[in-house]
């Protein structure tokens, strides 16, 4: 039983032994060389990576076709067909489909469909290909805009990084490069990245490097005399700016190609704007009291500094306000024309020296080819009853003055013999401060009468009535 039972085993083992060897002898045809000059190329006519190579060889003759299929399982092209080969060699896919059109990038599947001569179909699709004409995309990650304090420049840094839909990250280049020094104004940052494909991009960004600074400006290294004045030549917008005190930003921009004019004592300094307690000097109108809103210092103290081209000063708030300025010989004069618009062409048109104002609404914006001391301030007319608010000078009496000393003359019809002088006085010419002006009268004009008062009338009074007593006795005693 056991030789019986172990004879069935040898036999169903050597059965089963038999007829593997049997099908494997009968085989299916393989494919033993099976490579690829790259699983990536770029059609794109560049002669870089155009076209790719399929070489196979099988392991017996077999019909092949050789198709390249998209993703969407379409047939793309037919690369090759024989209806009995072992060794094609070597066949190209350039990319193309059976119209001879580049076919889009994408993935795209070798499709290798053989059969021996005993009728074994093999279909592999087990290799892939890119095609891949696109270039990297290249992102600047950092800010457009950088400030600084520095005629020079200052030195920026940013991030170009390129990503590729193929390759994932690539490298990127720029020029200038990340931590340059760069200078005032606009440049161009040219940045460029290709794959490994060789596909090829070039961007460019553009950065502006502006200066603004709260210091002063030292130009004494742009310093030339010339004609009897120093000069100083700048090539970029530079802005000064000044706090306010109440969040306000006060801004002095000097335009690009601006030449400056100072006397041969300048030393190249323009100060940036200050906000003054104390006037150099005030305005002054006749019949009105002055009250000054902001003073703000700008340029270099006691130089008379000009432009070429037209400086703009915003001082923020005050729109509605008059404005004005202190003169190089101490006067105050009042900016009274408008300006056309606010716009650097038109106002650069002003004459050498020149101003105007220009009021958005909200702030009063100065256009202007000097620099020095500027107000804004409004006028009020004196009111013609006694002022409750002693001390401030407002509303003096035009006749019955509540304070000692001289009165203001507001008419010929009330001090006929000074009209002469009242209109030969200089309107901006009473120099006094601001904390003068809170703390003093108003401004006073000459047109002096004298004092009157409740006593003078009294004395005249008694001395009519001496008058009358004398003559009355005079008269009797004649009798
Ligand atoms: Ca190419
Ligand atoms: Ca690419």
């Amino acid at each position: 039983m056991d030789v019986m039972k172990k004879s069935l085993l040898v036999f169903i083992l050597a059965f089963f032994l038999i007829n593997t060897h049997f099908i494997l002898a009968e085989g299916y045809p393989s494919i033993e060389i099976y490579d690829l000059s790259s699983y990536i190329f770029s059609p794109n006519n560049d002669g870089i990576m155009d076209n790719v190579s399929i070489d196979l060889k099988f392991s017996e003759e077999v019909s092949v076709i050789l198709n390249i299929i998209n993703s969407q399982k379409d047939l793309v092209k037919e690369i090759y067909s024989s209806n009995s080969v072992t060794n094609p060699h070597s066949k190209l896919w350039d990319g193309t489909n059976e119209k001879k059109k580049i076919v889009p990038d994408g993935n795209y599947t070798i499709e290798i469909n053989f059969t021996d001569s005993e009728g074994n179909n093999i279909l592999d699709t087990t290799h892939q290909i890119t095609i891949d004409t696109n270039p990297p995309e290249i992102n600047y990650e950092g800010t457009l805009f950088f400030q600084t304090e520095s005629l020079e420049g200052t030195s920026i840094e940013f991030n170009a990084s390129a990503l590729d839909s193929t390759y994932g990250e690539v490298s990127s280049f720029c020029v200038p490069s990340s931590g340059s020094l760069i200078g005032l104004g606009n440049t161009t940052i040219s940045c460029n990245s290709s794959d490994p494909q060789n596909n090829f991009i070039e961007r460019n960004f553009e950065i502006v490097v502006y200066f603004e600074s709260e210091k002063s400006l030292d130009l004494s290294s742009n310093l030339k005399e010339k004609n009897g004045n120093q000069q100083a030549n700048i090539s970029d917008k530079l802005k000064l700016t000044g706090d306010l005190g109440n969040g306000g930003i006060i801004e002095v921009v000097i335009p690009k190609d601006t030449v400056i004019y100072g006397p041969l004592d300048w030393n190249g300094t323009i100060d940036a704007p200050t906000l003054e307690f104390t006037a150099s000097a005030t305005p002054f109108k006749q019949g009105f009291n002055s009250d000054v809103s902001k003073i703000i210092r700008v340029g270099f103290s006691g130089k008379n500094i000009s432009f070429s081209n037209a400086v703009r000063i915003i001082i923020p708030g005050e729109s509605g306000k008059r404005v004005g300025y202190v003169s190089i010989d101490g006067k105050f004069e009042e900016i009274s024309a408008s300006c056309v618009d606010d716009t650097q062409g038109t106002n650069d048109l002003l004459q050498e020296g020149g101003d105007c104002h220009y009021d958005n609404g909200k702030d009063i914006v100065i256009w202007t080819k000097h620099l020095t001391e500027f107000l804004t301030y409004t006028f009020s007319p004196i009111t013609q009853s006694t002022d409750s608010d002693s001390g401030s000078g407002r509303g003096i009496s035009e006749e019955f003055p509540t304070r000692s000393g001289p009165i203001i003359c507001l008419s010929p019809s009330t001090c006929p013999g000074s009209v002469q002088e009242l209109s030969s006085l200089d309107d901006n010419s009473a120099e006094i401060s601001t904390e003068e002006k809170n703390s003093n009268a108003a401004p006073i004009t000459g047109g002096i009468i004298g004092t009157l008062g409740t006593g003078s009338s009294i004395l005249v009074g008694v001395l009519i009535v001496l008058a009358v007593v004398g003559a009355v006795v005079f008269t009797r005693k004649r009798k």
